[in-house]
């Protein structure tokens, strides 16, 4: 019993599969956000969905009561009345009313997207191929002159999994794995750079709420601040090719140290970093789940 509670709480602590967000089975709502902008978006959709539900109500209760009563028998002679102002001043100002309504927090939510609340420490830009992803990171401050760290992030092959560790398919999903992730540090507001090398393609992270084209010749900017640790998927989101559905985005949020310890080693032996970083990941779980049980104990004994 003891460690069966133990599991749950550690289960709890390690946010199930590991605080990744990605497609579930049946899932019909949003990914849970993982950045402010996100949130803001989950409640634009709930605050659109409150005026969704009235009017479609009202429609369906006109249309019925339309039905029954004027029908043939109930009203043998239709009336010929075809104007009626108190009605039309109502149909002209409740939608406009509606529609400032929702236009507001929408233009407010644009606004937001495209404008960082603080400056971006960190600028990544990201570059779609047919058909994976090549991510190109900013020299740090005063490290101008270190090893420039870019990689390519190709879909995980299934023969792939056994050596670099990713067998686990609840945490590297068919499809949407990858071999080397976005690595960024969590709590850090990133100015991300989109563009293609030959089609256009589009960068598409459902927990951050980004999604933008990825059009060669041209830079698009967005920016993100992931507020929890962990790994995110998403998809290129323009049919790009024959294996579109093949180029995954997986972003990995870090602590600050992994990702100041990935960074510095990465220029140099890349995946010598990643697997440093992953290890580090590993620790850090187990950890959490040694500090879990610990604190499961006292509970157990009262
Ligand atoms: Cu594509």
């Amino acid at each position: 019993m003891k460690t069966v509670l133990a599991s749950l709480l550690a289960v709890a602590v390690s946010g199930g599969a590991a605080n990744a967000a990605k497609p579930e089975q049946w899932q019909f709502t949003l990914q849970p956000a993982a950045t402010p902008i996100m949130e803001q978006i989950v409640w634009f959709e709930e605050y659109t969905f409150w005026f969704i539900i009235p009017i479609v109500l009202l429609v369906l209760f006109l249309l019925l009561f339309v039905v029954f009563r004027f029908r043939e028998s109930r009203n043998p002679v239709p009336s010929r009345t075809s104007h009626n102002t108190i009605i039309e001043v109502i149909w002209t100002a409740a939608p406009v009313l509606i529609l400032l309504l929702i236009a507001i927090p929408s233009f407010n939510l644009l606004t937001a997207q495209y404008t960082p609340d603080t400056e971006p420490e960190l600028t990544v830009k990201a570059t779609g191929y047919q058909w994976y992803w090549g991510y190109e990171y900013q020299p740090a401050e005063g490290a101008e002159d270190a090893e420039a760290v870019s990689y390519d992030s190709i879909i995980l092959a299934d023969g792939d999994r056994e050596g670099s560790g990713k067998t686990d398919l609840e945490e590297y999903p068919r499809l949407l794995a990858v071999d080397n992730e976005m690595v960024v540090p969590v709590d850090t507001t990133v100015r991300l750079l989109v563009t293609g090398a030959d089609v256009i393609h589009a960068f598409a992270m459902p927990a951050f709420g980004i999604k933008n084209d990825a059009v060669p010749g041209r830079i698009n900017e967005t920016w993100f601040r992931a507020e929890r640790e962990g790994l995110y998927y998403g998809q290129c989101s323009e049919i790009c090719g024959k294996d579109h559905a093949f180029m995954p985005i997986a972003i990995r949020v870090v602590s600050r140290d992994q990702y100041n310890n990935f960074i510095q080693s990465a220029g140099g032996d890349l995946q010598g970093a990643f697997t440093q970083l992953l290890a580090s990941i590993e620790a850090d779980k187990s950890k959490k789940l040694a500090d879990a049980s610990v604190g499961a104990s006292p509970t157990m004994t009262e």
